[in-house]
């Protein structure tokens, strides 16, 4: 039996970066999670459907998937098709939505922020390509939470989502499915399994840390299962509702104990980590840390050794904030470089017209044509396919390649939980001085271009405004600011930082000291403690 609830707007249900993450308890309250999802369910269409479901099994997980599928019968979906125990890595999500031709999924994640009963909670809409909603589409989600006033619910029990196989919900088939095997079919199809499971057999050792989250059960079927990393390569394998109290984003902040271990005596030979809903990555060779602007360029120059791209690169995108360190690759290989918002959204129009292969981010993001997700085991597997076939260390790789392309020295700065008012009038009092900044100079730096990021999609024309403010210094250096839109509490200023060092000499310094003058000269041109109050940065990567 279905029964319509009547309801009411609430307010704030507005998708940030990539989908609507709030606090648990926010998500919990009455109807919060069923007017989001009748949103969506009113704007994309219901009725005769088909969608993927799945999450990372942060607390909740399993209870919202319950609600969505009892909301997909009533809304006269055909088809689910949910991960065992409602787990899905996002990545896996995303091929399984292309790969069962779908007419898109829903993911619940709050991505690499921290789970659990007062933490955090995400729901996100796919689309049938795989790729998260655009903002077309995640606006009108929006404008659709502003108006509701009904949403639909068959009454039936729970699901035994434990059960792999066919079951009904009230006329409404759902297909409960193995989370990891079509993952790892098609990992297998990319890369060059019987070269990496030599290398393991030959004594190669890493250190892979899922820290509690979705990819354990992924990372130990591939790594240990497929490819013979010894036993507990993999560490913290087991999803846990809290992540076991970690904060699952995998950087040097909160995947200390793997750079610690990396950095340490006797350390294995490769590390990695990834968060929450599987598709960050970090990437951490014996006593070297690798950025990941530096991994999206490694990896777009060495793609040709794996068996997935022996036919070359169709062009590299990198997000603004993003080091240019990929460009100069796509300059060398003679094919085109896109620079796009900060969002995975905005790599889906270029992926899906063949102009992009490989994407990337800062954030700790990498992925290329094979989903529309960026994908954390994607980008380890390709490193070790590179490493397995090069014969060399991460070092030995980098070190080669800032000699020859020259290295983009870069790091992120953020300050979290600022009161929102304070950090929008710092971005608004940086907007205003924009057009005075050229030809300032300052910390032997002259400023020679600011501007805030505008980006018109070469695909379909669409524009999207205000995306980050940059101040570009001659010579290659910039600062960019810009405001997160994955928080959940205040408001995290991002400031990213970036100086190009065309080598032979200065290609060995520590990233902080070299960009100690561009990190002085940022807090002098946007007034950070002024404004906030804040000297040093919360989180540095
Ligand atoms: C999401 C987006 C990424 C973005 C990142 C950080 O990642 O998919 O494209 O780079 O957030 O965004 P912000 O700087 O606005 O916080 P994830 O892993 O959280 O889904």
């Amino acid at each position: 039996m279905t029964t319509t609830v009547k309801t009411t707007p609430i307010a704030g249900q507005k998708p940030g970066t990539s989908g609507l993450r709030k606090k648990t308890p926010v998500f919990m309250a009455r109807h919060y999670l069923e007017n989001f999802v009748q949103s969506v369910f009113d704007v994309v269409g219901c009725a005769g459907k088909t969608f993927v479901l799945g999450g990372d099994g942060r607390y909740f997980n399993d209870r919202a998937a319950q609600v969505i599928l009892r909301m997909a019968a009533a809304n006269g979906a055909a088809r689910v098709i949910v991960g065992q125990g409602a787990f899905l890595s996002t990545p896996a999500a995303s091929h399984l939505i292309r790969l069962n031709k779908t007419d898109g999924g829903i993911i619940m994640s709050a991505s690499h922020n921290p789970g659990g009963p007062t933490e955090d909670f995400g729901v996100k809409f796919n689309m049938p390509n795989g790729g998260p909603a655009p903002e077309a589409v995640t606006e009108a989600i929006y404008r659709r939470t502003t108006e509701i006033t009904e949403y639909h619910m068959v009454e039936a029990q729970d699901l035994d989502l434990a059960r792999i196989g066919r079951h009904d919900l009230a006329g409404m088939v759902v297909d409960v499915v193995d989370p990891v095997a079509d993952y790892a079919a098609l990992m297998e199809t990319l890369f060059d399994f019987p070269a990496i499971r030599s290398m393991f057999a030959g004594g190669f050792r890493m250190r892979m840390d899922s820290m509690c989250a979705i990819t354990g059960p992924y990372a130990v079927e591939i790594l240990e299962n497929r490819l013979g990393a010894a036993q507990g390569t993999v560490v913290n394998a087991a999803p846990l509702p809290d992540f076991g109290g970690m904060h699952p984003d995998p950087n040097p902040t909160w995947a200390k104990a793997l750079m610690d271990e990396m950095f340490g005596q006797d350390a294995p030979d490769f590390g990695a980590a990834s968060d929450g809903d599987g598709d960050r990555n970090m990437v951490v060779g014996r006593g070297i840390y690798v950025s990941p602007s530096d991994s999206l360029a490694v990896l777009a120059a060495n793609a040709h050794l794996a068996p997935g791209y022996k036919a070359g690169l169709k062009g590299i995108a990198r997000s603004m904030p993003t080091s240019a360190a990929a460009d100069r690759v796509a300059a060398a290989l003679g094919i085109g470089a896109y620079e796009t918002p900060t969002g995975w959204k905005f790599f889906g129009n270029l992926l899906d017209a063949g102009r992009a292969t490989l994407c990337g981010e800062e954030s700790f993001g990498t992925g290329s044509d094979h989903v529309r997700e960026k994908d954390g085991l994607w980008a380890i597997l390709l490193w070790l396919n590179i490493l397995a076939v090069r014969k060399q260390s991460v070092a030995q790789i980098l070190q080669e390649h800032w000699a020859k392309f020259g290295r983009n020295y870069y790091s992120r700065h953020d300050f979290e939980a600022i009161p929102t008012d304070k950090a929008d009038a710092m971005m608004a009092a940086l907007r205003e001085k924009l057009a005075s900044l050229p030809g300032t100079a300052l910390e032997g730096l002259v400023v020679e271009a600011a501007d805030d990021f505008a980006y018109t999609d070469p695909v379909d024309g669409s524009v999207s405004l205000k995306q980050g403010v940059r101040v570009l210094f001659a010579g290659g250096s910039r600062a960019v600011f810009r405001l997160s839109g994955t928080g959940t509490e205040g408001a995290t200023l991002r400031l990213y930082l970036e100086r190009y060092v065309p080598g032979p000499d200065g290609l060995a310094e520590d990233p902080q000291a070299a960009l100690a003058p561009i990190i002085r000269a940022a807090h002098a041109i946007a007034g950070i403690e002024t404004h906030t109050g804040r000297t040093a940065p919360d989180v540095v990567t």
